[in-house]
Formats: structure tokens, C-alpha cells, sequence
């Protein structure tokens, strides 16, 4: 079993979706092994976004995750990170397929409405950013 890290971002919980989009994910087949409900300080966003420091959008994406909760997952399944990703859509709504929860509920390019890691590695990196050892069940 293979685990990942989501995050159901601001423009969804402001909008009182959270609860479809869980749907969307169990509905995949991926179990919820770990979730809570946090509103991210500005250092911590710009930790979870380090990778994109120097990205022209950076301010912007760090002010916006901070802009209202989110809620952070665990996922777990088989081929988490991959159905995961493919369940999310692309980053960009206008790309993104049918049936994925970005086509359904993303904003913009931006305000998308989900993440989920795009590695197993990255997964280790987030989950371990957000969770400790008591906060996930098996
Ligand atoms: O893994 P993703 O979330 O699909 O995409 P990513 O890791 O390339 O980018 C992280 C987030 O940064 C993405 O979900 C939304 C934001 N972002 C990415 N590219 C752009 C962007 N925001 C703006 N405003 N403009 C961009 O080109």
C-alpha cells in the first residue's frame, strides 16, 4: 500500500466542497488515513512551497494558501501518488480532464482547488510536514 498527501486548499473550503471532493477521493478507492483542519502561517506555506520559490506566482500562491483552513490528508491505496495525481486533473483547470476534481471545482490556474505529491518521495517530504506518527492510523 502506497501513501500520498492532499490538501483540499482555501478556494474549496471557502466554498464548503470539501465533503464532495472526500467523496471524489474515496470514491477512487483511496482510504483517508490521516486528516485535519489547519489555516497555514505564511512560513509555513512558504516551507510546503519551497520548490517554487523563485517562481514570478510565489507571493501570490503562498498569500492565497494562507488566505482561509485547508484540509490535509493522507491518502493510502494501491498506486496512491499516480491515482491520486490523475484524480486531481491538471494544474491547470482548462487542461484538466472530465470527472477530475479540478475540471469540477477549480477556480482558476491558481485557486485549484486541491495538491496532491507528485512523487514518493515528495509524498514522505509532505506527510511527515504536516502529520506525526500518532495523527495516522494503519
Ligand atoms: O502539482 P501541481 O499543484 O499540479 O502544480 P505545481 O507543483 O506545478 O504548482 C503548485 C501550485 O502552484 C499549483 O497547484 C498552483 C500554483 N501554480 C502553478 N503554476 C502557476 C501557479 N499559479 C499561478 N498563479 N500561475 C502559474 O503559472
Amino acid at each position: 500500500m502506497e501513501r500520498t498527501f492532499s490538501i483540499i486548499k482555501p478556494d474549496a473550503v471557502a466554498r464548503n466542497i470539501q465533503g464532495e471532493i472526500m467523496a471524489m477521493i474515496q470514491g477512487a478507492g483511496l482510504r483517508i488515513v490521516g486528516m485535519k483542519m489547519i489555516q497555514l502561517t505564511k512560513s509555513q506555506a512558504e516551507g510546503f512551497y519551497a520548490v517554487h520559490s523563485e517562481r514570478p506566482f510565489f507571493g501570490s500562491l503562498v498569500e492565497y494558501m494562507c488566505s482561509g483552513p485547508c484540509v490535509v490528508m493522507c491518502l493510502e491505496g494501491e498506486n496512491a501518488v499516480q491515482k491520486y495525481r490523475d484524480l486531481m486533473g491538471a494544474t491547470n483547470k482548462d487542461n484538466a480532464a472530465e470527472g477530475t476534481i479540478r475540471k469540477k471545482y477549480a477556480l482558476d490556474i491558481e485557486k485549484n482547488s486541491c495538491h496532491g505529491s507528485d512523487g514518493q518521495d515528495t509524498a514522505a517530504v509532505e506527510i511527515a510536514y504536516f502529520f506525526n506518527a500518532l495523527e495516522l492510523v494503519g
